[in-house]
């Protein structure tokens, strides 16, 4: 059995040491000898003073989510016994803080009467992120000593705070750059003799609150929640921290916890939280498989996506050699790097120093030759296979023995590409999604021959500048985009069959997408699907019209929806209503009206069905992949766990009903149930909800 809880003396002060790996997560094994610990530690005369200190790479990382609506998470002690034990402690207590001293970690650490930390800790309550919000005493700990406007934008957003941060806000009482446990142990004996001043017990940052600043955060809060349930409820506990006293505060925050840990939007993102590991889980990509060391990335093209990719590089810390065809269209890209980092300065999300270094580690050229001493090389040029073809056999002639050849097509055949050179190991796709500086979506792309290294390379890179990777196979669209255009078809035929871009748009909107189709379309441009559609051969009569029209969306002012000088405010626009009955009648498409429920099941269930058809052909590993391709990459709403997630908790029975229906009336293809889909509704079974969500 091991040591979960080691408990050491050095005099006086008593050291207590959790050791629960990989991230000291509360598990019932860890409480309970934790609880017994401390019993012995307050009733022991010769103690004075007690240690809280986590082994490991970090402090106590929350309670364990994989124990959420499991008996295991109501097994006594709970983190709320042990914070109620902290709380009445009669000797100073101090949590020492390494690593990430996350949700009931920190609540654990707010418990005891002070907090050291080391340099590099954070501290947070990211419980929000999993549809939750802190169920051991933080909602109503965490305002005694920030303030509750400094609480609620802790709670509700689920972002790490550095450890200076959280001692100016007065979350912790010392940060240390010498080392923590001796730090910790002479903070704890220097506190021995002296009053004890529980967090709970303390007031003076909830009296005299500022109520209309609260409101007007809370009122933010709500507005940016877009149909979540967590961070609506983590304001109004937040608020029971000001209006209710400390155990009626604590009472509610549990009734609110047990309220979202039974939802489905928490299932959901924690459903979310375990898949995107999995995803990083390669199959033939183990640990043993090291990564290629990159210490300079070449980007061949500056435009939207070119210079996106080269910014997602920089801000992840490494330097990049810039290529465009020419000085000209070069100075145009660095311009709109220099802009979008000039935002940031704005916005003070960023400050000028940074802004400097970063600009100044983009090396700009029109010299292939200028590639050689990069380490991955990914290329953004126009997408058309001969291009990347060209490209490529020039990067064969410039690049060095071991360096990575990379693609950001969105749906070309990357083994095509790879064959073309003679190194096809080096070969891998990298799908970037715009913006590339913003969007975490990245699927990487595994060529036939793509050799494992060059996988762990792209994984590990992922992790170094904050994108998301799924691992997905060659196939037109891969993933995301397939799945896309399983969908786009649909939201053209019902327009034609009835629907106006304004109900579709409020259909995906009220089920949780930032935007719907149409919207997004003037957002996007609607000149670049329609440029895709002539060079595959295909049309859509609506779309396309408005695109003879120089109708292209917001950079023209029109689209499907037509927007005001100086506005992104999409208004309906009667002649786009009349161009869709008049394409309608020249088609001979009688129209009628189309309800809401008609609209979701298909656009939705043919995304379902092509994601089932990609599990059968082995393009995604697992069901989850392809939700954390969805959430990550295209908006599909996180309270709703991602497509596949979504079919689970609709029934895939219900679904494989719903597609025969429309596969009887239309005919179509996107509506036939794919193979996998009706063996799953057959055994009444589900896609893969994690087991460890509970
Ligand atoms: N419970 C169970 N397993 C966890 C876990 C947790 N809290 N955190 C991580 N793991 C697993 C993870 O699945 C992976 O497993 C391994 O640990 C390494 O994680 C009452 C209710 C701490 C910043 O939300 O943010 O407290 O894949 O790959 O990149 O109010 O893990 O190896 O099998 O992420 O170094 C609140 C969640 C919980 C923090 C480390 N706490 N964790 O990142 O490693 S709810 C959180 C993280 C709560 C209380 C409420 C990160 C990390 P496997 P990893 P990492």
């Amino acid at each position: 059995m091991p040591d979960y809880v080691k408990v050491m003396r050095d005099g006086e002060v008593a050291i207590i040491t959790l050791d629960n790996p990989p991230v000291n997560a509360m598990s019932h094994h860890l409480r309970e000898p934790l609880f017994a610990a401390l019993k012995q530690a307050r009733d022991d005369d010769a103690v004075k003073a007690v240690v809280i200190a986590c082994a490991g790479r970090t402090f106590v990382s929350g309670a364990d989510i994989t124990e959420f609506n499991t008996p295991k998470a109501l097994a006594e002690p709970s983190l709320r016994d042990l914070c109620a034990l902290l709380d009445a402690f009669p000797k100073p207590t101090v949590a020492a803080i390494h690593g990430t001293a996350f949700g009931g970690g920190l609540e654990l650490a707010l418990s005891c009467h002070y907090r050291v930390a080391v340099k590099s800790a954070q501290i947070g309550l990211p419980e929000v992120k999993l549809g939750l919000l802190p169920g051991a005493g933080g909602t109503a700990r965490l305002p005694r000593l920030t303030g509750p406007v400094e609480a609620l934008k802790i709670v509700s957003s689920g972002n790490p705070v550095a450890a200076d941060k959280a001692a100016k806000l007065g979350i912790v009482d010392e940060v240390t750059d010498g080392d923590l446990a001796e730090a910790a142990i002479a903070f704890a004996r220097g506190k021995i003799g002296t009053p004890l001043a529980p967090v709970s017990g303390r007031s003076d940052r909830i009296a005299d609150v500022d109520m209309a600043a609260f409101d007007a955060a809370s009122a933010e809060v709500a507005r940016k929640a877009r149909g979540l349930d967590a961070p609506v409820k983590c304001a109004e506990a937040v608020r029971n921290a000001i209006t209710m006293d400390f155990d009626a505060a604590l009472k509610r925050e549990r009734e609110l916890f047990i309220e979202l840990v039974q939802g489905t939007q928490s299932k959901a993102q924690r459903h979310l939280f375990f898949a995107q590991r999995e995803a990083a889980k390669v199959e033939g990509v183990g640990k043993e498989i090291e990564a290629r060391p990159v210490k300079r990335v070449g980007v061949i093209g500056a435009g939207t996506m070119g210079g996106g990719i080269a910014m997602s590089f920089v801000n992840g810390g490494i330097p990049v050699t810039l290529l465009e065809m020419n000085r000209e269209a070069l100075d145009r890209g660095l311009a709109t790097i220099a802009k979008n980092y000039e935002i940031s300065v704005s916005r003070g999300s960023m400050t000028t120093e940074a802004k400097d270094q970063r600009l100044a580690a983009f090396k700009p050229t029109t010299d292939y030759a200028d590639l050689a001493e990069c380490d991955l090389i990914i290329e953004a040029v126009y997408e058309e296979m001969g291009v990347k073809k060209e490209v490529f056999g020039k990067l064969e002639t410039v690049a060095k023995p071991g360096a990575i050849l990379a693609t950001n097509t969105s749906y070309l055949d990357v083994n095509e590409i790879a064959a073309s050179t003679a190194r096809p190991r080096d070969v891998v796709g990298l799908h970037f999604f715009s913006p590339a500086n913003v969007m975490k979506l990245l699927e990487i792309v595994r060529g036939n021959r793509t050799a494992p290294d060059v996988l762990a390379t792209a994984l590990a890179l992922a992790r170094k500048i904050g994108k998301v990777p799924v691992v997905v196979g060659v196939c037109h669209g891969f993933v995301g985009n397939r799945m896309l255009s399983s969908r786009s078809a649909e939201n053209e035929d019902l327009l034609m069959e009835g629907a106006d871009p304004a109900q579709i748009d409020k259909v995906f909107t009220d089920f949780g997408w930032p935007m719907g189709p149409f919207a997004m379309g003037d957002l996007a441009g609607l000149d670049i699907g329609w440029r895709n559609r002539k060079a595959l051969g295909k049309t859509a009569p609506i779309a396309d019209a408005l695109c003879e029209q120089g109708r292209f969306g917001q950079k023209t002012g029109k689209g499907f929806y037509i927007y005001e000088e100086g506005s992104r405010a999409p208004k309906t626009d009667p002649e786009v209503s009349k161009l869709i009955e008049e394409t309608a009648r020249a088609k001979g498409v009688n129209r009628r009206a189309i309800s809401d429920e008609e609209i979701t099941e298909r656009t939705l269930y043919p995304l379902i069905n092509e994601g089932a058809r990609i599990l059968e052909e082995g393009i995604a590993a697992r069901a989850s992949d392809i939700d954390i391709v969805w959430t990550n990459g295209y908006g599909f709403p996180i309270g709703k766990g991602g497509p596949m997630f979504y079919a689970d908790t609709v029934g895939v029975k219900t679904i494989v009903e719903r597609l025969d229906h429309w596969h009887g009336k239309t005919g179509k293809e996107v509506y036939k149930p794919a193979a996998l889909l009706r063996k799953i509704a057959e055994a009444d079974g589900s896609f893969s909800a994690s087991k460890k969500t509970g």
